[in-house]
């Protein structure tokens, strides 16, 4: 039995595959770790196939399976996570953009109770070397997007990936498209992950098959894990929808506390400015109270930041969020003379999103 499976998709990688063999062959013994490595190849018109099955005859923990139906890297990965012989997969490119020599460290991460371990390049201590300003800007869209389903994780769209067998074994992957690593968080099961930096390097050699369809697969690959989690509650992604339903109805409380607190106010008789401040100031304490301890209870900042910080920090971003609130409301009232009603209804929903995505991010983020 293999201690872990090394998967590599390919497609027309003769010039990089028996490299990247090599070097995850040698990774592997130097760190005494019994690894199988699962080619997957999608049917290659070049000499991969061959140099694969070449490398077998000397190698037998060096498998290939090559695909003739339903082409696709993702599709191409989760062929391996059904075909691989051991409880913990690693998914890695052919074409040496990701170091192998983190793979042990991968490993380690996931014996030491990780379900999930992710390369990335876009925490401190990551990169990426030589690459154009449009792949950068595309990934950079990617990953924004990605992380508002997966807010704690930095690079949701990494290619370079450990996983635990039970994460996708049940899972109902639909694969298409680039992204297999944001299927698996989306529809797997998992608990616990870890990130670890690398710098991602472009492939100096074979060619590149990114295309614009890659994009739109993405975007419906995001709604598609969107509409997922709304019917089974156990995924990834519901914990964060849940966060933002809790921390909706928190913010209706604080609409009640703070119409309540000026109603009584005003009958005791204090002025219609100072009755208001306070109204505004109790509620948005109310609203800091639940969303500490019910909205955001599981934060792991609440052990590490004191209530206070959490506090102060609350009240800034709540600060922001009722002007950003208060200027889109005047600014289309005056600008374009939208009814005051609607245009503060849209104030309202960007000061939420705002107040949402900030306080998630620094209040109650997991740095
Ligand atoms: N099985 C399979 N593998 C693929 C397919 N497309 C790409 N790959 C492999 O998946 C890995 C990543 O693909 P790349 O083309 O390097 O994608 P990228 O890193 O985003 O872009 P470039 O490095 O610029 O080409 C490589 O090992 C490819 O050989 C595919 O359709 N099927
Ligand atoms: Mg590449």
């Amino acid at each position: 039995m293999y201690d872990l499976s090394v998967i590599i998709p390919t497609f027309n990688e003769e010039e990089n595959i028996l490299n990247i063999i090599e070097e995850v062959d040698a990774v592997l013994k130097k760190s005494n770790l019994n690894g199988e490595i699962l080619v997957v190849d999608d049917n290659s018109q070049d000499r991969t196939i061959t140099l694969v099955r070449e490398m077998h005859s000397k190698k037998e923990n060096v498998n290939i399976i090559v695909r003739l139906a339903d082409h696709g890297l993702s599709q191409s990965v989760a062929e391996g996570f059904t075909h691989a012989s051991s409880q913990i997969f690693i998914v890695i490119d052919a074409d040496l953009s990701h170091p192998p020599a983190l793979i042990p460290k991968m490993y380690e991460e996931i014996r030491a109770g990780n379900d999930l371990v992710i390369g990335s390049r876009y925490m401190e201590g990551g990169g990426i070397r030589q690459w154009p300003l449009k792949r950068r800007l595309i990934s950079i869209g990617a990953t924004f997007l990605g992380r508002l389903l997966f807010p704690d994780i930095t690079d949701p769209v990494s290619g370079f990936f450990a996983v635990k067998k039970e994460v996708v074994v049940n899972a109902p992957l639909r694969p298409k498209g680039y992204k297999i690593l944001l299927e698996v968080l989306g529809k797997g099961t998992w608990e616990n992950d870890r990130e670890i930096p690398f710098e991602f390097v472009d492939r100096e050699i074979g060619s590149s098959k990114l295309k614009f369809r890659t994009i739109t697969e993405y975007a419906r690959q995001v709604v598609d894990i969107t509409f997922y989690s709304f019917f089974h509650h156990q995924s990834a992604a519901w914990r964060e929808w849940k966060k933002v339903f809790k921390f909706g109805i928190v913010g209706l409380s604080g609409i009640i506390v703070n119409l309540g607190l000026l109603q009584l106010l005003l009958m005791a008789g204090i002025s219609g400015y100072i009755s208001l401040f306070f109204a505004i100031a109790i509620a948005i304490l109310n609203n800091f109270i639940w969303n500490d301890l019910w909205t955001f209870r599981s934060s792991s900042q609440r052990r590490t930041t004191s209530i206070w910080q959490r506090l102060w920090l609350f009240y800034t971003v709540s600060a922001g969020g009722a002007i950003i609130n208060y200027g889109i409301a005047m600014g289309l009232t005056n600008l374009v003379g939208m009814n005051l009603l609607v245009s503060d209804t849209l104030g309202i929903l960007v000061g939420f999103i705002w107040n949402f995505l900030i306080n998630r991010r620094f209040t109650w983020g997991r740095r």
